[in-house]
């Protein structure tokens, strides 16, 4: 692998770095929240981390903005609407790049060797098209459910580009990772091919020629 290419990616994984270190201190700043009333849930609330996955979305989102100062952020940008592949784009004070931030929430009991959706895939290649330079993470939150709590216990931050392996799932159309964290640095471009290839296979890509 040429040296800039390598030099790149180094670059790359440091800023990964930052922005987790960045994110995991505005999660320490919220701890915990409630879910709702304890009266109307008598039995106790059961841990599905789908039941508050919208919720823990907002929650990250609007406290990145109130603790930006303290923990390092210069801006913290909100989509046009919701119907986009991520929830936030995120600056950093001691960098220029503009990071694309798509939350994703999981229980600590959750296995993540196993995959899970990130994104449809058409939706990921329209973003990377129009974004050359893109640098999109997911930022898995990783909760545990105590009763109506919800407590932020681990962070989990991976560059999509480079998720090891790029797998798409054609019964729902999106691209799907193992959440461990595990990444294997490649290009954006290179991405976008891997996965219009996988689609290709699935017959899929037609409407994309
Ligand atoms: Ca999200």
């Amino acid at each position: 692998m040429p040296s800039e290419i390598t030099n790149k990616y180094k670059e790359t994984s440091e800023e990964i770095e930052r922005i987790e270190k960045a994110m995991k201190c505005v999660l320490n700043k919220i701890g915990e929240f409630k879910v709702l009333d304890e009266k109307l849930v008598p039995e106790g609330l059961k841990p599905i981390a789908r039941s508050i996955a919208w919720l823990v979305d907002q929650v990250v989102v609007q406290n990145l903005k109130k603790y930006k100062d303290v923990c390092g952020i210069e801006e913290v940008e909100e989509p046009p609407h919701d119907l986009v592949q991520y929830d936030c784009i995120l600056k950093l004070k001691e960098d220029d790049i503009e990071c694309f931030i798509n939350v994703k929430t999981s229980l600590t009991a959750t296995d993540r060797t196993g995959r899970f959706d990130i994104s449809k895939a058409d939706k990921l290649i329209e973003l990377y098209e129009e974004r050359p330079d893109l640098l999109l993470l997911v930022a898995i939150i990783v909760v545990d459910f105590d009763n109506i709590f919800v407590k932020f216990e681990d962070l989990i931050v991976f560059n999509v580009a480079w998720v090891p392996e790029v797998y798409y799932n054609r019964a729902n159309h999106n691209l799907q990772s193992r959440a461990n964290g595990m990444q294997t640095p490649r290009s954006n471009q290179e991405f976008i091919r891997i996965l219009k290839q996988k689609m290709d296979e699935a017959g899929h890509l037609a409407h994309y020629s």
